[in-house]
């Protein structure tokens, strides 16, 4: 039976703050901070936990090999450099990812296989280097090919940050959906901004294409230019949707209405539920992740959506989410997750899944989570992912040896060595 499967990226132990991502807020605010590796995976599990007991099904990615040595030697790295180049190998980024791929359920395709394109995130150096090793693990978890393809990214030439940028819209997964791409203009193109767009239009129209999506079924979206000026480096960040629920920010498109009205006229059973500039003011929705939330349809039927602690701790939003669930709406239940370790960099609940439309039959069981298996994983990041990481720790031979037998040690816990 086709369901959606959440699949989190396990927090890498070469976790670390480096202030790597230009137009990230987070990120920059938190640069040259300690990072807590084993927390940041320990984190990530229980939230994974959490939504096992709700979905009663969950997937998993694994970190990939860190630091990367092609990369340390492609940038001919040998201590005279900036220390953000020599960060880049090290990066654990692909703990978020929901940019490791834009994926389209079979229903939606011509060829009625589910299509997985890893995306190139050309924009940032250290998250460049994440799509080939991506690619080689979504081609062993989604392995069976009469059910799903996977493409190779995108040329270079157009930045695709996969589904963070994307969204679906459907009355049940089993129904072809409505998939909206959620696209920047650069600053040169609208005349201003300081911080690059990193999802281009005709990266968008590109997968849309190759995935053979019915265009009357498929909506284009101009984000707002001042949301990326915000620190709205995703879509996600101010907008999420889930069955025929789009949860947004009264700011996130370039034109609200015109946006609203494409959308519903490929969907006509369009829900929004919109948070007003009023309620919460873009500012706070990006320092918060209000919606970089898991909005997650339950067993029941009824939504819940999964949003960082920070939410809780800011008044405006909180105010917001009780005003929201004293409500008749369809989101029933607001449920707060720690993240912190990933919010510092500027990842969310959100950013850290990855959704796949399927039948879990079909996905390679090493992928998938139970309860046993949680627990194997905590007691290896217990036993060897880092405590902490000082920025300049990397580089040091000691702590590459730490992070790659932490790694291997997992692997090996998952029988998956096969991705050493
Ligand atoms: O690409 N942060 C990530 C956060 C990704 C969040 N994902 C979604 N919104 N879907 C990024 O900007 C920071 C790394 C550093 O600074 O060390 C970083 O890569």
């Amino acid at each position: 039976m086709l369901t959606e499967i959440n699949f989190d990226g396990i927090v890498g132990p070469s976790h670390n703050y480096a202030g790597l991502s230009l137009g990230n807020i987070a990120s920059a605010s938190h640069a040259g901070d300690p990072s807590y590796p084993r927390a940041a995976a320990l984190q990530g599990v229980a939230k994974m936990r959490g939504n096992l007991a709700r979905l009663g099904v969950q997937g998993f990615l694994l970190p990939l090999p860190r630091p990367n040595h092609a990369l340390v030697q492609a940038l001919a790295l040998d201590g005279s450099e900036l220390p953000q180049l020599r960060a880049a190998p090290w990066s654990a980024s692909s703990m978020w990812t929901a940019n490791a791929a834009t994926v389209s359920p079979a229903p939606d395709t011509a060829d009625r296989r589910c299509h997985l394109t890893p995306a190139n995130l050309v924009t940032m150096l250290h998250r460049a280097q994440e799509w080939p090793d991506t690619k080689r693990q979504l081609e062993i978890a989604f392995g069976d090919s009469r059910h799903f393809t996977i493409h190779d990214a995108v040329p270079p030439s157009f930045g695709d940050e996969g589904a963070a940028n994307h969204m679906r819209l459907c009355e049940s997964h089993a129904a072809p959906g409505v998939e909206v791409f959620v696209y920047g203009k650069q600053p040169f193109e609208t005349g201003g901004g300081r911080f690059p767009a990193r999802q281009h239009e005709q990266a968008s129209r590109l997968v849309a294409r190759a995935h053979g999506l019915d265009p009357a079924r498929t909506v284009f979206i101009e984000q707002n230019p001042a949301a990326i000026e915000a620190g709205a480096f995703h879509n996600d960040v101010v907008a999420v949707a889930n069955g025929p629920v789009l949860f947004t920010h009264a700011e996130a498109f370039a034109n609200q209405q015109r946006a609203y009205d494409a959308i519903r006229t490929a969907f006509p059973a369009l829900e929004v539920v919109e948070v007003p500039s009023s309620a919460v003011s873009l500012q706070e929705a990006i320092r918060t992740y209000l919606f970089n939330a898991q909005l997650l349809t339950l067993p029941d039927g009824s939504m819940t959506l999964i949003v960082p602690e920070e939410c809780r701790e800011s008044a405006s939003v909180w105010a917001w989410a009780q005003a929201l669930l004293a409500g008749n709406g369809p989101i029933r239940q607001v449920i707060p997750v720690d993240v912190k370790q990933s919010m510092a960099n500027g990842g969310g609940p959100a950013c850290l899944r990855l959704r796949v439309v399927c039948d879990p039959a079909t996905v390679d069981p090493r992928f998938l989570l139970t309860e046993a298996k949680a627990e194997l994983i905590e007691r290896t990041i217990a036993a060897h992912w880092p405590e902490q990481i000082d920025p300049a720790d990397l580089g040091s031979e000691n702590l590459a040896n730490s992070v790659i037998s932490a790694r291997l040690a997992l692997l090996d816990a998952l029988n998956l060595a096969q991705l050493g």
